[in-house]
């Protein structure tokens, strides 16, 4: 009898889960319902099945329990009820597989008139990039790809010379226009999802694969990666942002072309000893840094991760969350860099400045702090010296002190906060690895040795 109750139960608490809980469909911004469609008439037939399923075995432990006298009937052959049950579960089978079918007929049926963007994947990033005026897509090759030249891209192909490429891992798409995603992976699997399109594909090394869909709602949507690929596989986030046709125009035409970023000139660093003037009082004139100002060393860093850094300090990704007073500091003092040329000078000045090794200052297990640090080295390599294809700066040799107050505000999200910095975020993800303030402190001991 309570095994009874208990299967009674367990259907009730079933259907008033399904019903009452958050947690179902993202709103649809696709033209993709046909997916949701299918979905819910598995989940309703499936649903149907165990309701009846699960009530008639409560029905039979009650019907059926042991009675002293009772004898069972011996009955091996039913003929009409195996008739019907056939029935009822090619009918069930079918209902749950045709729609697929035709969801998948469209599904590869690329409208004549999508446009293109193609979508890299990578451990652990998103790189998009647009076919530019022509249209036409230049030609690419694995051996060719570099932190410059993300997607590989033929110089002398006179199709990709238009090329946009987004290294940042934001896509912009029209709305209501149809759009074929051409997706390639540099290493390993991994998969191009936005719930709200509804339709996803994997990414697999060697191949080309595609999907392709039409925005139907503006709005910035979230691009994860449903594929296992890798330690930091949970941060693999991107973002696509839905926007009216003249926003996506603009927004399109602000970003440089593959050869324009090529012409770009680069960074002046005699230019660039001038503008430092104004850093040397908190950094230090060496680019050492100076930790009554809380300045850390930046003497040392690696080119790509300055100019980052800096870039989001001016565009307001970082330094602008109201509990980090000590970031805000830094926002005022880009403003004296006027554009990306600025920039560019003073990181090539900072560039010719010596690497010394900051002093240590803080102490700790040298033992854990090596364990916990495997981890770590994924991104920011064995050596600490930082992994440009992972986005993962310099760490060894850095002002202590600096990097203990960066792991505090990754974890308690002062830092990496803003949508935007996806850097940052997928930094404050990793930093959720570490519990406490030793064991911060364990994994500093560390990698002041290295
Ligand atoms: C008023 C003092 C001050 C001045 C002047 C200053 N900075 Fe900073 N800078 C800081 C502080 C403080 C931080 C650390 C912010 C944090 O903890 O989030 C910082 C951080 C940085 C970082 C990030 C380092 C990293 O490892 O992520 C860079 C790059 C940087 N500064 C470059 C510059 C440049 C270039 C200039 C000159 C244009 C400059 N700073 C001027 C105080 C200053
Ligand atoms: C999935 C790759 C990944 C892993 C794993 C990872 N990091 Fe990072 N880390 C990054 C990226 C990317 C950044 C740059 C963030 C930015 O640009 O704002 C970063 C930045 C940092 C910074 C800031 C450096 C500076 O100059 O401001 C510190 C400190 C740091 N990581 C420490 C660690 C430690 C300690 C671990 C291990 C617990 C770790 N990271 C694991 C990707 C990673
Ligand atoms: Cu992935």
């Amino acid at each position: 009898m309570p095994l009874a109750v208990v299967l009674i139960l367990l259907v009730i608490g079933s259907i008033l889960f399904h019903i009452l809980s958050p947690w179902f469909f993202t709103e649809l911004a696709s033209n993709w319902s046909m997916v949701d469609f299918t979905m819910n008439v598995t989940f309703y037939v499936t649903g149907f099945v165990f309701v009846v399923v699960n009530l008639f075995l409560a029905y039979c432990v009650i019907k059926f329990r042991y009675k002293k006298d009772a004898r069972a009937a011996y009955e091996p052959e039913n003929k009409k009820l195996e008739y019907i049950l056939t029935g009822l579960t090619a009918i069930g089978v079918a209902a749950m597989l045709t729609p697929g079918l035709f969801v998948w007929a469209k599904f590869v049926d690329v409208p004549e008139d999508a446009h293109i963007v193609e979508a890299v994947g990578q451990q652990w990033h998103w790189t998009f990039r647009y076919p530019g005026e022509d249209g036409e897509l230049g030609e690419v090759d694995a051996e060719r790809i570099s932190y410059e030249n993300p997607f590989g891209i033929d110089p002398d192909d006179p199709n990709g010379q238009d090329d946009v490429v987004v290294y940042n891992p934001e896509a912009h798409l029209p709305v209501d226009r149809p759009v074929k995603f051409l997706l390639r992976s540099k290493d390993v699997l991994h998969n191009f999802t936005v719930a709200q399109f509804r339709v996803k594909m994997d990414l697999v090394p060697g191949m080309n694969t595609f999907m392709w869909l039409t925005p139907t709602r503006n709005g910035r949507f979230e691009v994860l990666c449903e594929e296992l690929c890798g330690i930091g596989h949970h941060t693999m986030r991107g973002a696509v942002i839905v926007e009216d046709q003249n926003d996506f125009d603009s927004w399109l035409a602000s970003q440089p072309t593959f050869s324009e970023q090529n012409a770009k000139p680069a960074g002046n660093a005699a230019v660039g000893a001038a503008q430092y003037a104004v850093c040397a009082a908190c950094h230090g004139p060496q680019g050492e840094g100076i930790q009554a100002m809380n300045a850390p060393r930046i003497a040392g860093q690696s080119e790509w991760y300055l100019k980052r850094q800096i870039m989001s300090y001016k565009n307001g990704l970082r330094g602008v969350h109201e509990d980090d007073a000590i970031g805000r500091a830094m926002v005022g003092m880009v403003a004296t860099l006027a554009d990306e040329a600025a920039v560019d000078n003073v990181v090539a000045h900072i560039r010719t400045l010596p690497d010394n090794p900051a002093a240590a200052t803080i102490e700790g297990d040298f033992d854990r702090g090596k364990k916990l640090y495997a981890v770590c080295a994924y991104c920011h390599g064995g050596d600490g010296l930082g992994r440009q294809a992972l986005n993962a700066p310099r760490i060894a040799g850095s002002s202590d002190w600096y990097l203990a107050r960066q792991l505090k505000n990754f974890k308690s999200g002062v830092r990496g906060a803003h949508p935007a910095d996806f850097y940052g975020f997928q930094m404050g993800l990793m930093g959720q690895s570490l519990h406490d303030e030793q064991a911060v402190n364990d994994i500093i001991a560390y990698i002041n040795t290295l």
